[in-house]
């Protein structure tokens, strides 16, 4: 059998009582087969990027040894943000939950219905806090560093809610 790949997940909700929607979405990430979840990073309430006519979102990130392929993993991932009532009206409006794989491994993918590392994952600091919680040395498949990016990039201003 294969070894398994260390994927970071990044957890985002700003509607249907966030914090539960993000403790649902680890329940069930901790129950995909072929997957260990292997820690959690504490969550991050921060403003919205996109439309300012949206509540707060509450934001964290997992870290997952995984069997499965990028795409398996894409699929269980809408699956549970179905389960979860997930639906999809405005692009960057308002979400129950939002699931997405930021890295897999050392792996780049550029598929049509996935990119790794994600292609805002620079940009956003409420997911590269949460993921140098996980692991502060971490790197982007190119070799950039995440703390160098965190440091560059735009203030969503995070608040540090409690550990999950
Ligand atoms: N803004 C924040 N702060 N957190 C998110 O998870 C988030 N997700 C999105 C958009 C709507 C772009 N804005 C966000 O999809």
């Amino acid at each position: 059998m294969t070894t398994p790949s260390t994927a970071f997940i990044g957890l985002g909700s700003n509607l249907g009582n966030p914090l539960q929607q993000l403790h649902q979405a680890l329940e069930a990430l901790h129950q995909l087969a072929h997957t260990t979840l292997t820690d959690t990073s504490p969550i991050y309430r921060s403003a919205p990027v996109g439309p300012q006519d949206q509540p707060k979102f509450l934001n964290m990130a997992a870290r997952l040894d995984t069997r499965l392929t990028p795409l398996e993993l894409l699929d269980r991932l809408l699956e549970i943000e179905d389960l979860q009532g997930r639906v999809r009206h405005q692009t960057w409006g308002p979400r129950v939950i939002d699931l997405d794989i930021l890295l897999f491994g050392e792996e780049s993918v550029d598929h049509e219905r996935l990119q790794i590392p994600h292609a805002e994952l620079p940009n956003r600091d409420f997911v590269l806090r949460p993921l140098l919680d996980l692991e502060p040395e971490l790197r982007l498949p190119d070799g950039r560093r995440l703390d160098l990016l965190l440091a560059a990039c735009p203030c969503n201003n995070l608040e540090r809610l409690e550990d999950a």
